[in-house]
């Protein structure tokens, strides 16, 4: 396709609860949207999923921005013709900002569906209608507070619940909510590499609780570390923010460093490389399953359709919009109902924007012609 336009669009939402993980309470969230638009008027979103804050990884929204008005926009169309299969390899020279590059991917790529009247998950092959739906529960002040959430989520019928851990809040409350929500129920921990190598013997008491995984435990960078704890425990290691690309997982695969990835398409550059990497796991049979990033409904409409694949074995972190925001910026928020979340089948991503909403929570816009 012919692309004319790039929209930069920072909107603004606030969360229903505050979520606090083991870098940071957020309250609110910013999100940076990019609009592609073709020269037949065909219009595609990608929603970039970096924090305010380089806390989770290096990139952050204002960075976003600079990098894909300096670099990464005049290197896209260079006048040509471009096809969502060609993006990555056309930015490859610009080192990094996996997320910056995922955001503009992945509006390419709705445009292209759009026009062709393709919705995702046909494109993508998943067999599955609906896909199981895990929530991520964030560090609370109390137990009490924490016990109630979860009973919360419980009620609302989610099908796995994931606890944010850190040093401090990790073997108490995960006692505690097995105990609240029984032994049949997927329970599952995150640290965002709150943890060191010298905290195995620690690590290993989360054994007794029978989880179906520990994220990302230890540093980004530490890949040997995590091959050592994955030998030393039986809860297998999954790894989250140190996978960015499919040789990262291909290497953390080889060494035994991950049990189990959490795929991000944000976080490795796109969605086609997050298909990649979910096709290298199946191939040597470690499960995957699709993380989130408090995406709004243009994220997680793509998140559900990937999640579809069949390697994605383990529920996701695709919970209802409501889970974070009172009002999506989608006309059909995504929900849960039994625990299951259906996949859009719309052209496109499979989302319908909420054009007057998104107008009245802007905070900055920009464009860029191609
Ligand atoms: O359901 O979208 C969601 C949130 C899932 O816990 C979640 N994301 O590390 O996986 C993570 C975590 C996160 C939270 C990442 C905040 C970045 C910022």
């Amino acid at each position: 396709m012919k692309f004319t336009q790039l929209e930069l669009r920072r909107i603004h939402l606030e969360l229903v609860t505050p979520f606090r993980t083991s870098f940071g309470e957020q309250t609110a969230r910013e999100i940076l949207l990019i609009g592609i638009t073709s020269d037949d008027g065909t219009v595609g979103w990608g929603e970039c999923v970096a924090m305010s804050e380089p806390l989770y990884s290096p990139e952050y929204v204002s960075g976003v921005e600079a990098v894909i008005t300096e670099f990464l926009a005049p290197r896209l169309t260079q006048g040509g013709d471009v096809i969502a299969g060609d993006v990555a390899d056309i930015l490859r020279p610009i080192k990094g900002h996996q997320m910056a590059k995922a955001a503009i991917e992945m509006a390419v790529l709705d445009a292209e569906l759009r026009s062709g009247g393709i919705n995702l998950h046909t494109r993508f092959g998943g067999t599955r209608p609906t896909i199981p739906s895990g929530v991520s529960v964030g560090i609370f002040s109390s137990i009490d507070a924490l016990l109630s959430a979860v009973q919360g989520y419980v009620d609302d019928g989610y099908a796995r619940i994931k606890l944010k851990i850190e040093p401090g809040w990790d073997l108490e409350p995960v006692r505690l909510v097995r105990e609240l929500i029984g032994p049949e129920m997927g329970l599952q921990v995150d640290a965002n590499t709150a943890y060191t190598r010298q905290d195995f013997g620690h690590l290993r008491q989360l054994d007794m609780y029978d989880l179906l995984l520990i994220e990302q435990p230890l540093d980004t960078d530490d890949l040997l570390g995590h091959r050592d704890l994955a030998a030393a425990i039986e809860t297998p290691v999954c790894l989250d923010e140190s996978i960015e690309s499919l040789t990262q997982a291909e290497d953390a695969v080889a060494i035994g460093a991950a049990e189990i990835i959490n795929i991000k398409p944000g976080r490795v550059g796109g969605y086609l490389e997050a298909v990649r990497i979910h096709d290298l796991c199946r191939a040597h049979d470690i499960p995957v399953w699709c993380g989130g990033m408090l995406e709004t409904g243009i994220g997680r409409a793509a998140n559900c359709a990937l999640a579809a694949l069949d390697g994605f074995v383990l529920p996701g972190d695709i919970s209802a919009s409501r889970r974070f925001y009172a009002r999506d910026i989608v006309r059909e928020p995504i929900e849960v109902v039994a625990g299951e979340v259906a996949v859009p089948t719309a052209p496109g991503l499979g989302y319908d924007l909420d054009a007057e909403f998104v107008e009245s929570v802007t905070t900055s816009l920009q464009h860029v012609s191609l």
